[in-house]
Protein backbone atom coordinates (compact mmCIF):
# COMPACT_ATOMS: atom_id res chain seq x y z
CA UNK A 1 0.00 0.00 0.00
CA UNK A 2 1.13 3.63 -0.38
CA UNK A 3 2.87 5.37 1.87
CA UNK A 4 2.11 8.69 3.27
CA UNK A 5 4.00 10.30 5.86
CA UNK A 6 1.94 13.43 7.97
CA UNK A 7 4.33 16.25 9.63
CA UNK A 8 1.89 17.90 12.57
CA UNK A 9 -0.03 15.80 14.72
CA UNK A 10 -2.16 18.42 16.02
CA UNK A 11 -5.52 19.35 16.38
CA UNK A 12 -5.49 18.65 12.18
CA UNK A 13 -2.56 16.74 11.54
CA UNK A 14 -3.46 13.44 13.88
CA UNK A 15 -6.67 13.69 12.90
CA UNK A 16 -5.74 13.41 8.82
CA UNK A 17 -3.16 10.70 9.45
CA UNK A 18 -6.18 8.80 11.18
CA UNK A 19 -8.63 9.01 8.10
CA UNK A 20 -5.45 8.02 5.44
CA UNK A 21 -4.49 4.89 8.12
CA UNK A 22 -8.36 4.08 8.28
CA UNK A 23 -8.56 4.20 4.83
CA UNK A 24 -5.61 2.01 4.53
CA UNK A 25 -2.50 3.79 3.92
CA UNK A 26 0.79 3.20 5.39
CA UNK A 27 0.53 6.34 7.52
CA UNK A 28 3.54 7.71 9.50
CA UNK A 29 2.74 10.82 11.95
CA UNK A 30 5.47 12.64 13.14
CA UNK A 31 5.46 15.21 15.29
CA UNK A 32 8.71 16.45 16.67
CA UNK A 33 6.81 16.78 20.37
CA UNK A 34 7.79 13.68 22.32
CA UNK A 35 4.82 14.13 24.78
CA UNK A 36 2.59 14.22 21.66
CA UNK A 37 3.92 11.09 19.94
CA UNK A 38 3.53 9.32 23.60
CA UNK A 39 0.10 10.49 24.56
CA UNK A 40 -0.81 9.22 20.79
CA UNK A 41 1.32 5.99 21.82
CA UNK A 42 -1.10 5.32 24.82
CA UNK A 43 -4.15 6.68 23.16
CA UNK A 44 -4.20 9.15 26.26
CA UNK A 45 -4.70 12.54 23.76
CA UNK A 46 -6.99 15.39 24.60
CA UNK A 47 -9.65 15.63 22.04
CA UNK A 48 -13.45 16.84 21.88
CA UNK A 49 -13.23 14.12 19.19
CA UNK A 50 -15.46 10.29 20.71
CA UNK A 51 -14.68 8.29 17.50
CA UNK A 52 -10.64 9.99 17.11
CA UNK A 53 -9.33 7.74 20.09
CA UNK A 54 -11.56 4.25 18.53
CA UNK A 55 -10.03 4.62 14.95
CA UNK A 56 -6.85 5.91 16.36
CA UNK A 57 -6.99 2.31 18.48
CA UNK A 58 -7.88 0.21 15.14
CA UNK A 59 -5.29 1.72 13.09
CA UNK A 60 -2.22 1.15 15.43
CA UNK A 61 -3.95 -2.38 15.91
CA UNK A 62 -3.55 -3.00 12.07
CA UNK A 63 -0.16 -1.41 12.27
CA UNK A 64 -0.93 1.00 9.57
CA UNK A 65 -0.53 4.07 11.81
CA UNK A 66 2.88 4.98 13.32
CA UNK A 67 4.21 7.58 15.20
CA UNK A 68 7.71 8.51 14.49
CA UNK A 69 10.37 11.54 15.13
CA UNK A 70 11.36 11.23 12.06
CA UNK A 71 10.11 11.98 8.73
CA UNK A 72 10.56 9.08 6.54
CA UNK A 73 10.82 8.10 2.62
CA UNK A 74 6.82 8.03 1.49
CA UNK A 75 4.66 8.57 -1.68
CA UNK A 76 2.73 11.43 -0.10
CA UNK A 77 3.87 14.07 2.60
CA UNK A 78 1.57 16.50 3.96
CA UNK A 79 2.44 19.17 6.25
CA UNK A 80 0.17 20.46 9.17
CA UNK A 81 2.37 21.96 11.28
CA UNK A 82 1.13 25.14 13.29
CA UNK A 83 1.76 28.76 11.42
CA UNK A 84 1.99 31.50 14.34
CA UNK A 85 1.86 34.59 14.80
CA UNK A 86 5.20 36.37 15.69
CA UNK A 87 4.91 40.07 17.76
CA UNK A 88 5.42 41.85 14.98
CA UNK A 89 2.41 40.34 13.72
CA UNK A 90 4.05 38.59 10.87
CA UNK A 91 3.71 34.74 9.52
CA UNK A 92 6.07 32.42 11.31
CA UNK A 93 7.39 29.94 8.79
CA UNK A 94 9.69 27.79 11.26
CA UNK A 95 7.77 24.63 11.63
CA UNK A 96 6.85 24.59 7.87
CA UNK A 97 10.11 25.61 6.32
CA UNK A 98 11.62 22.93 9.08
CA UNK A 99 9.25 20.33 7.36
CA UNK A 100 9.91 21.36 3.92
CA UNK A 101 13.84 20.52 5.00
CA UNK A 102 13.45 17.31 6.10
CA UNK A 103 11.21 16.09 3.40
CA UNK A 104 13.71 17.35 0.41
CA UNK A 105 16.17 15.00 2.04
CA UNK A 106 13.97 11.45 1.91
CA UNK A 107 12.15 12.71 -1.41
CA UNK A 108 12.31 10.80 -4.27
CA UNK A 109 10.99 11.01 -7.70
CA UNK A 110 7.20 11.44 -8.14
CA UNK A 111 6.42 11.64 -4.66
CA UNK A 112 3.91 14.75 -3.85
CA UNK A 113 4.07 17.17 -1.02
CA UNK A 114 1.09 18.40 0.23
CA UNK A 115 0.90 21.62 2.59
CA UNK A 116 -2.33 22.01 5.08
CA UNK A 117 -1.00 24.21 7.47
CA UNK A 118 -2.42 27.89 6.92
CA UNK A 119 0.22 30.24 5.08
CA UNK A 120 0.81 33.51 3.00
CA UNK A 121 -0.27 33.97 -0.02
CA UNK A 122 2.52 32.70 -2.30
CA UNK A 123 4.59 31.00 0.10
CA UNK A 124 4.18 27.41 -1.28
CA UNK A 125 6.04 28.57 -4.72
CA UNK A 126 8.34 30.83 -3.06
CA UNK A 127 9.07 29.38 0.08
CA UNK A 128 8.29 25.96 0.63
CA UNK A 129 9.07 24.51 -3.41
CA UNK A 130 12.92 25.96 -2.82
CA UNK A 131 13.35 24.23 0.23
CA UNK A 132 11.76 21.11 -1.11
CA UNK A 133 14.11 21.46 -4.25
CA UNK A 134 17.05 21.10 -2.37
CA UNK A 135 16.73 17.84 -2.81
CA UNK A 136 18.10 18.22 -6.29
CA UNK A 137 14.74 17.45 -7.62
CA UNK A 138 12.56 20.21 -9.69
CA UNK A 139 8.89 21.14 -8.63
CA UNK A 140 6.58 20.50 -11.47
CA UNK A 141 8.84 17.99 -13.04
CA UNK A 142 10.19 15.40 -10.85
CA UNK A 143 7.27 15.85 -8.22
CA UNK A 144 4.07 17.15 -7.80
CA UNK A 145 3.07 20.34 -4.74
CA UNK A 146 -0.65 21.21 -3.98
CA UNK A 147 -1.77 23.56 -1.35
CA UNK A 148 -5.01 21.64 0.24
CA UNK A 149 -6.20 24.00 3.08
CA UNK A 150 -8.60 22.55 6.06
CA UNK A 151 -12.04 24.10 6.80
CA UNK A 152 -12.78 21.98 9.81
CA UNK A 153 -14.66 23.29 13.10
CA UNK A 154 -12.57 21.92 16.23
CA UNK A 155 -15.02 19.76 17.92
CA UNK A 156 -16.02 18.12 14.77
CA UNK A 157 -13.21 17.04 12.86
CA UNK A 158 -13.97 13.89 11.40
CA UNK A 159 -17.43 14.52 10.24
CA UNK A 160 -16.09 17.48 8.47
CA UNK A 161 -13.06 15.66 7.40
CA UNK A 162 -15.29 13.66 4.96
CA UNK A 163 -18.25 16.09 4.61
CA UNK A 164 -16.74 19.80 3.80
CA UNK A 165 -16.11 20.40 0.19
CA UNK A 166 -12.43 20.67 -0.13
CA UNK A 167 -10.40 23.04 -2.34
CA UNK A 168 -7.00 21.85 -3.73
CA UNK A 169 -4.49 24.12 -5.13
CA UNK A 170 -1.74 22.64 -7.40
CA UNK A 171 1.83 24.60 -8.77
CA UNK A 172 0.33 22.98 -11.70
CA UNK A 173 -2.90 21.03 -13.23
CA UNK A 174 -0.95 17.45 -12.29
CA UNK A 175 -0.37 18.35 -8.87
CA UNK A 176 -3.06 19.50 -7.79
CA UNK A 177 -5.06 16.54 -9.45
CA UNK A 178 -2.36 13.93 -7.71
CA UNK A 179 -3.38 15.60 -4.85
CA UNK A 180 -7.30 15.04 -5.66
CA UNK A 181 -6.75 11.83 -6.10
CA UNK A 182 -5.15 11.46 -2.70
CA UNK A 183 -7.88 13.22 -1.01
CA UNK A 184 -10.79 11.40 -3.09
CA UNK A 185 -10.01 8.25 -0.58
CA UNK A 186 -12.47 10.11 2.08
CA UNK A 187 -13.63 13.04 1.45
CA UNK A 188 -17.33 12.97 0.30
CA UNK A 189 -17.47 16.74 -0.38
CA UNK A 190 -16.59 18.39 -3.44
CA UNK A 191 -13.16 18.90 -4.20
CA UNK A 192 -12.56 22.21 -6.27
CA UNK A 193 -9.22 22.31 -8.15
CA UNK A 194 -7.02 25.63 -8.67
CA UNK A 195 -3.22 27.20 -8.63
CA UNK A 196 -1.71 27.46 -5.55
CA UNK A 197 -1.49 30.41 -4.16
CA UNK A 198 -5.58 31.17 -5.44
CA UNK A 199 -6.18 28.01 -2.75
CA UNK A 200 -3.85 29.89 -0.03
CA UNK A 201 -5.50 33.36 -0.29
CA UNK A 202 -9.04 31.61 -0.27
CA UNK A 203 -8.23 30.06 3.37
CA UNK A 204 -7.10 33.22 4.38
CA UNK A 205 -10.59 34.96 3.44
CA UNK A 206 -12.73 32.42 4.73
CA UNK A 207 -11.22 33.31 8.04
CA UNK A 208 -10.92 36.80 7.40
CA UNK A 209 -14.37 37.07 6.46
CA UNK A 210 -15.45 35.85 9.64
CA UNK A 211 -13.29 37.96 11.87
CA UNK A 212 -14.54 40.85 9.68
CA UNK A 213 -18.15 40.09 10.34
CA UNK A 214 -17.88 39.85 14.15
CA UNK A 215 -15.77 43.21 14.15
CA UNK A 216 -18.81 45.23 12.43
CA UNK A 217 -20.66 43.48 15.09
CA UNK A 218 -18.61 44.43 17.96
CA UNK A 219 -18.06 47.78 16.57
CA UNK A 220 -22.08 47.88 16.65
CA UNK A 221 -22.43 46.43 20.00
CA UNK A 222 -20.41 49.43 21.32
CA UNK A 223 -22.72 51.67 19.45
CA UNK A 224 -25.48 50.49 20.55
CA UNK A 225 -24.07 50.68 24.55
CA UNK A 226 -23.19 54.57 23.58
CA UNK A 227 -27.15 55.25 21.95
CA UNK A 228 -29.12 53.29 24.71
CA UNK A 229 -30.41 50.10 22.30
CA UNK A 230 -30.35 46.38 22.55
CA UNK A 231 -27.97 45.60 19.26
CA UNK A 232 -29.00 41.38 20.17
CA UNK A 233 -32.65 42.39 18.54
CA UNK A 234 -31.61 44.90 15.89
CA UNK A 235 -29.28 41.94 14.94
CA UNK A 236 -32.19 39.78 15.37
CA UNK A 237 -34.28 41.63 13.03
CA UNK A 238 -31.58 42.72 10.32
CA UNK A 239 -31.00 38.81 9.83
CA UNK A 240 -35.21 38.55 9.05
CA UNK A 241 -33.87 40.10 5.66
CA UNK A 242 -33.23 37.16 3.20
CA UNK A 243 -29.87 38.15 2.16
CA UNK A 244 -28.34 39.25 5.83
CA UNK A 245 -26.50 36.71 8.26
CA UNK A 246 -24.94 38.84 10.65
CA UNK A 247 -22.55 37.41 13.39
CA UNK A 248 -22.40 38.12 16.89
CA UNK A 249 -20.74 40.33 19.31
CA UNK A 250 -18.67 38.69 22.04
CA UNK A 251 -15.91 39.49 24.61
CA UNK A 252 -13.46 39.32 21.59
CA UNK A 253 -12.12 36.59 18.90
CA UNK A 254 -9.88 33.41 19.46
CA UNK A 255 -8.30 30.26 18.92
CA UNK A 256 -5.79 29.76 16.07
CA UNK A 257 -6.79 30.74 13.21
CA UNK A 258 -9.66 34.04 13.26
CA UNK A 259 -7.30 36.15 15.25
CA UNK A 260 -4.31 35.02 13.30
CA UNK A 261 -5.14 34.42 9.63
CA UNK A 262 -6.17 38.21 8.32
CA UNK A 263 -3.00 39.14 9.52
CA UNK A 264 -1.24 37.07 6.65
CA UNK A 265 -3.19 39.53 3.92
CA UNK A 266 -2.44 42.46 6.15
CA UNK A 267 1.38 41.30 5.75
CA UNK A 268 0.47 40.41 1.99
CA UNK A 269 -0.25 44.17 1.47
CA UNK A 270 0.15 46.80 4.27
CA UNK A 271 -0.92 49.77 2.36
CA UNK A 272 -4.57 48.36 1.30
CA UNK A 273 -5.38 46.00 4.25
CA UNK A 274 -7.33 48.57 6.70
CA UNK A 275 -10.75 47.57 6.64
CA UNK A 276 -8.76 43.80 7.54
CA UNK A 277 -6.82 45.21 9.97
CA UNK A 278 -9.28 47.78 11.91
CA UNK A 279 -11.35 44.57 12.10
CA UNK A 280 -8.35 42.84 13.91
CA UNK A 281 -7.91 45.91 16.43
CA UNK A 282 -11.82 46.30 16.92
CA UNK A 283 -11.97 42.61 17.79
CA UNK A 284 -8.72 42.51 20.48
CA UNK A 285 -10.16 45.70 21.47
CA UNK A 286 -12.92 43.51 23.22
CA UNK A 287 -11.61 42.93 26.36
CA UNK A 288 -10.49 45.74 27.23
CA UNK A 289 -13.93 47.48 26.50
CA UNK A 290 -15.36 44.32 28.93
CA UNK A 291 -12.80 45.23 31.65
CA UNK A 292 -13.98 49.02 31.65
CA UNK A 293 -17.15 48.01 31.80
CA UNK A 294 -16.66 46.11 34.77
CA UNK A 295 -14.95 48.99 36.17
CA UNK A 296 -18.20 50.89 35.68
CA UNK A 297 -20.24 48.23 37.34
CA UNK A 298 -18.16 47.41 40.69
CA UNK A 299 -15.29 49.68 42.19
CA UNK A 300 -13.51 47.07 43.51
CA UNK A 301 -14.09 43.84 44.53
CA UNK A 302 -13.95 39.71 43.35
CA UNK A 303 -14.75 39.06 40.22
CA UNK A 304 -15.14 35.71 38.64
CA UNK A 305 -15.03 34.82 34.85
CA UNK A 306 -17.44 32.10 33.59
CA UNK A 307 -15.04 30.05 30.86
CA UNK A 308 -11.59 30.78 29.84
CA UNK A 309 -11.96 28.77 26.69
CA UNK A 310 -11.63 30.57 23.00
CA UNK A 311 -15.62 28.81 22.64
CA UNK A 312 -18.08 27.37 24.24
CA UNK A 313 -17.37 22.96 24.93
CA UNK A 314 -13.77 23.75 23.67
CA UNK A 315 -10.35 23.25 26.18
CA UNK A 316 -8.48 25.09 24.26
CA UNK A 317 -7.36 28.75 25.17
CA UNK A 318 -5.31 30.36 22.40
CA UNK A 319 -5.44 33.73 22.02
CA UNK A 320 -8.06 33.32 24.58
CA UNK A 321 -10.28 36.95 25.30
CA UNK A 322 -11.07 35.67 28.48
CA UNK A 323 -7.49 34.71 29.61
CA UNK A 324 -6.45 38.51 28.52
CA UNK A 325 -9.80 39.45 30.11
CA UNK A 326 -8.33 38.16 33.36
CA UNK A 327 -5.23 39.68 32.86
CA UNK A 328 -6.38 43.01 32.48
CA UNK A 329 -8.27 42.87 36.25
CA UNK A 330 -5.39 40.86 37.52
CA UNK A 331 -2.99 43.70 36.79
CA UNK A 332 -5.72 46.20 39.03
CA UNK A 333 -4.93 46.24 42.33
CA UNK A 334 -8.91 47.40 43.08
CA UNK A 335 -10.23 43.64 41.82
CA UNK A 336 -9.34 39.72 42.29
CA UNK A 337 -10.22 37.99 39.48
CA UNK A 338 -11.09 33.40 39.33
CA UNK A 339 -11.76 31.83 36.52
CA UNK A 340 -14.01 28.65 36.43
CA UNK A 341 -14.01 26.49 33.03
CA UNK A 342 -15.48 22.87 33.44
CA UNK A 343 -13.52 22.20 30.00
CA UNK A 344 -9.82 23.94 30.77
CA UNK A 345 -7.34 21.81 32.66
CA UNK A 346 -6.05 23.85 35.74
CA UNK A 347 -9.07 26.29 36.26
CA UNK A 348 -11.95 26.11 38.74
CA UNK A 349 -14.64 23.65 38.51
CA UNK A 350 -16.89 24.77 41.17
CA UNK A 351 -18.77 27.35 40.23
CA UNK A 352 -20.68 27.86 43.64
CA UNK A 353 -17.03 28.13 45.43
CA UNK A 354 -15.37 30.46 43.48
CA UNK A 355 -18.45 32.77 43.53
CA UNK A 356 -18.70 33.06 47.28
CA UNK A 357 -17.70 36.42 48.68
CA UNK A 358 -18.03 37.87 44.69
CA UNK A 359 -19.46 41.06 43.45
CA UNK A 360 -19.71 40.57 39.97
CA UNK A 361 -20.41 36.77 37.41
CA UNK A 362 -18.54 37.84 33.78
CA UNK A 363 -20.35 34.98 31.42
CA UNK A 364 -17.07 34.78 28.10
CA UNK A 365 -17.95 31.61 27.12
CA UNK A 366 -21.03 30.15 26.53
CA UNK A 367 -19.86 26.41 27.77
CA UNK A 368 -23.42 23.89 27.92
CA UNK A 369 -22.81 23.18 31.11
CA UNK A 370 -23.05 27.04 32.32
CA UNK A 371 -26.82 26.62 31.21
CA UNK A 372 -27.85 24.04 34.28
CA UNK A 373 -26.40 26.83 36.92
CA UNK A 374 -28.36 26.84 39.90
CA UNK A 375 -28.83 30.58 40.12
CA UNK A 376 -31.08 30.87 43.49
CA UNK A 377 -27.41 29.07 44.98
CA UNK A 378 -25.73 31.52 43.34
CA UNK A 379 -27.40 34.73 44.68
CA UNK A 380 -26.91 33.56 48.34
CA UNK A 381 -23.22 32.76 47.93
CA UNK A 382 -22.39 36.14 46.45
CA UNK A 383 -21.88 39.53 48.07
CA UNK A 384 -23.62 41.28 45.27
CA UNK A 385 -25.48 39.61 42.47
CA UNK A 386 -24.34 40.98 39.78
CA UNK A 387 -24.12 39.24 36.31
CA UNK A 388 -22.36 40.45 33.19
CA UNK A 389 -23.45 38.25 30.14
CA UNK A 390 -20.77 39.12 27.31
CA UNK A 391 -22.44 36.63 24.70
CA UNK A 392 -26.71 37.01 24.93
CA UNK A 393 -25.63 33.90 26.62
CA UNK A 394 -28.39 33.86 29.50
CA UNK A 395 -32.25 35.06 30.27
CA UNK A 396 -31.73 38.22 31.29
CA UNK A 397 -35.81 38.96 32.76
CA UNK A 398 -35.52 35.27 34.37
CA UNK A 399 -32.12 37.21 36.49
CA UNK A 400 -33.50 40.02 36.50
CA UNK A 401 -36.82 38.29 38.62
CA UNK A 402 -34.23 36.10 40.93
CA UNK A 403 -33.13 39.57 42.40
CA UNK A 404 -29.79 39.98 39.93
CA UNK A 405 -28.61 43.13 38.20
CA UNK A 406 -28.63 41.54 35.07
CA UNK A 407 -25.70 43.35 32.12
CA UNK A 408 -26.07 42.62 28.66
CA UNK A 409 -22.81 43.42 25.88
CA UNK A 410 -24.52 45.82 23.50
CA UNK A 411 -28.20 46.42 24.98
CA UNK A 412 -27.23 49.78 25.98
CA UNK A 413 -27.81 49.62 29.80
N1 LIG B 1 -16.99 34.48 17.54
C1 LIG B 1 -17.68 35.66 17.83
N2 LIG B 1 -18.83 35.93 17.14
C2 LIG B 1 -19.32 35.07 16.18
C3 LIG B 1 -18.60 33.88 15.90
C4 LIG B 1 -17.43 33.59 16.60
O1 LIG B 1 -17.28 36.45 18.69
O2 LIG B 1 -20.38 35.36 15.62
C5 LIG B 1 -15.73 34.19 18.25
C6 LIG B 1 -15.75 32.88 19.01
O3 LIG B 1 -16.27 33.07 20.32
C7 LIG B 1 -14.26 32.51 19.03
C8 LIG B 1 -13.74 33.06 17.71
O4 LIG B 1 -14.70 34.02 17.28
O5 LIG B 1 -13.60 33.17 20.10
C9 LIG B 1 -13.52 31.99 16.63
O6 LIG B 1 -14.70 31.27 16.58
P1 LIG B 1 -15.05 30.30 15.33
O7 LIG B 1 -16.43 29.81 15.53
O8 LIG B 1 -14.73 30.96 14.07
O9 LIG B 1 -14.12 29.04 15.60
P2 LIG B 1 -12.80 28.38 14.99
O10 LIG B 1 -11.69 29.36 14.99
O11 LIG B 1 -12.67 27.14 15.78
O12 LIG B 1 -13.14 27.92 13.46
C10 LIG B 1 -12.88 28.72 12.37
C11 LIG B 1 -13.84 28.26 11.29
N3 LIG B 1 -13.74 29.14 10.16
C12 LIG B 1 -14.89 29.73 9.70
O13 LIG B 1 -15.95 29.55 10.26
C13 LIG B 1 -14.75 30.60 8.50
C14 LIG B 1 -13.49 26.88 10.82
O14 LIG B 1 -14.31 26.49 9.73
C15 LIG B 1 -12.06 26.87 10.38
O15 LIG B 1 -11.69 25.56 9.93
C16 LIG B 1 -11.18 27.24 11.55
O16 LIG B 1 -11.52 28.58 11.98
C17 LIG B 1 -9.76 27.14 11.07
O17 LIG B 1 -9.15 26.11 11.46
O18 LIG B 1 -9.34 27.94 10.24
Amino acid sequence: MEKICVIGLGHIGLPTAVMFAYCGYDVTGVDKSEDVRQQIKDKQIETQEPSLKDIIEKCMWDDNLKISDEVKESDYFIVAVPTPINSAKQADLTAVLDAAHKISRVLKKNNTVIIESTIPPGCTRNVIVPALEQSGFKAGRDFYVAYCPERVLPSNIIVELINNDRLIGGIDVESAEKAMELYRVFVKGKIFITDDITAEFSKLVENTFRDVNIALTNELAIIADKIGINIWEVIEYANKHPRVNMHFPGPGVGGHCIPVDPWFIVQAAPEQADIIRASRDTNDGMPFYIYKKIRCIIPEGKVVLLGCAYKEDVADTRHSPGIRLALYLSGDERYSVEIVDPHVAGYDKDVYAATCDSRLIVLVTGHRTFRELDFDRLRKVMSYPNIMDTKNFFNGSLLRDKGFTYYLLGDGR
